[in-house]
């Protein structure tokens, strides 16, 4: 049976929601059209590219300068050691974050390390301690993964009691996917020799904050690694160059950058980075330690806040998702806040740990709607309403906000941030 534009054009849910093969074939355009036409049949006459050289070669490519400013999204500061650039998320496609715009959380910040003189110690628990050059790490057996790194406090203003009015990345740029290459912690600790009691290693970097974090030895042993390379080139000084502790789906304060000491033991440090910070405060007033899991989350970037919408008709709504437990299994939009729901293409590669893209098809009619997204992952998690994840915590609480977020489209296309 051949394509017919309505069939492309069937609704799957309201607010405009449209089914998923609207994205895969070129209904939309048969309907109505989205190209701006032959009108004037350029095509027959060259460009003036066409006409002479272009520009010669270069060390290191740059992006077109015509494509517009894409910068990380930097605060200013006080002191400025401490603090945090976040990812510009609205203003990427895809789901790699380039390495010059990873998201930055120093807590000192950025130390000059050399990697001819940098070691990393191992000791404690183990049968004989090691140290290792850089120069040495690089002779181990290498792998590969493309992860995301997310901060605890990423998207922690989900908690104010009115909505923070600020670009997607504003509100959830603490948080990258990148291709790391390393070598699997497991095997240096191997070869180090684990104690029996051994449950724990401490990992310290070597900034003059001296982050220092706990991690169960059960994740160290399962797919930690120590990063050297960050989408093909070495680490980035901003991400812990020459080396850095990298766990996958794990909250990114304990992925120590430029990593110089891990102390296999048999119980945690309660270092100050995991009891007075990066602990989180339940609503009965208890303080849960080592929540180190990300959960399930996505969050939509097209149409987002300062991505205002020009004219009604077809479009596509399109976010990320990701979960520290594993896969993706789904993603589902609304464009009626939530009274109904139509499931999401991820369109692949849906990896573990990583950043998936999510993308639906969608006919705005002009009128007033509020979107949002709610992603289930392979455990079969759900990301929670803002209610639900308010209710498990105490006031003032930042670290995993993973609650559903909302974008209200008004009238005009002008898009705000609610909380639906
Ligand atoms: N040594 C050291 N490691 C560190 C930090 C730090 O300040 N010092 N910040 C942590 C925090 S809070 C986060 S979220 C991640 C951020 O990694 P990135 O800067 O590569 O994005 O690094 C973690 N590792
Ligand atoms: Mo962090």
């Amino acid at each position: 049976m051949p394509d017919t534009p309505d069939q492309h054009q069937e609704p799957v849910a309201g607010g405009g929601l449209l089914h998923r093969r609207a994205l895969l074939v070129a209904g939309a355009l048969s309907a109505g059209g989205l190209a701006t036409g032959l009108k004037a049949a350029t095509g027959a006459r060259s460009p003036a590219t066409m006409l002479k050289p272009g520009a010669p070669l270069s060390g290191v490519g740059e992006r077109a300068p015509s494509a517009g400013t894409i910068q990380r999204i930097v605060p200013s500061l006080p002191f400025p050691g401490t603090g945090s650039s976040r990812t510009p998320l609205q203003l990427l496609e895809g789901t790699i974050t380039p390495n010059g715009l990873h998201f930055e959380r120093h807590h000192n910040g950025i130390p000059d390390v050399a990697p001819a003189t940098h070691e990393l110690l191992i000791h404690g628990l183990v049968r004989q301690p090691l140290l290792f050059r850089y120069e040495d790490l690089l002779r181990y057996p290498r792998e590969s993964r493309i992860l995301f790194l997310e901060c605890s406090g990423n998207s922690g203003t989900i908690g104010a009691d009115t909505p923070v009015q600020g670009s997607a990345g504003q509100l959830n740029g603490l948080l990258s996917c990148a291709e790391w290459t390393g070598v699997r912690l497991s095997t240096l600790l191997d070869e180090a020799g684990i104690a029996p009691q051994a449950r724990w290693v401490q990992a310290e970097g070597a900034d003059s904050a001296g982050m220092t974090r706990s991690v169960p030895l059960s994740i160290c042993l399962d797919d930690a690694m120590i990063a050297l390379f960050q989408n093909g080139e070495p680490l980035r000084p901003e991400q812990g160059f020459p080396m850095r502790l990298l766990l996958p789906g794990i909250e990114g304060n304990a992925s120590v950058k430029w990593l110089r000491r891990l102390k296999v033991m048999a119980a945690p440090a309660f270092s100050r980075d995991e009891t007075s910070k990066y602990s989180d405060i339940l609503a009965d007033g208890r303080a849960e330690l080592f929540s180190l899991r990300m959960g399930v989350k996505s969050v939509i970037l097209a149409p987002s806040f300062g991505l205002d919408l020009k004219c009604a008709g077809f479009r596509e709504i399109s976010g990320l998702t990701w979960s520290g437990r594993g896969r993706i299994r789904k993603v589902e939009v609304s464009a009626d806040g939530g009274a109904s729901w139509a499931e999401a293409a991820l369109t692949g590669p849906v990896l573990p740990k990583a950043l998936t893209r999510f993308r639906m098809a969608w006919r705005w009619d002009g009128g007033p709607v509020t979107l949002m997204s709610r992603a289930t992952d392979e455990t079969g998690a759900v990301q929670p309403p803002r209610s639900e994840w308010l209710a498990k915590y105490g006031p003032g609480q930042t670290y995993h906000a993973n609650a559903i977020q909302s974008w209200h489209v008004d009238a005009r296309g002008r898009v705000s941030h609610v909380y639906a």
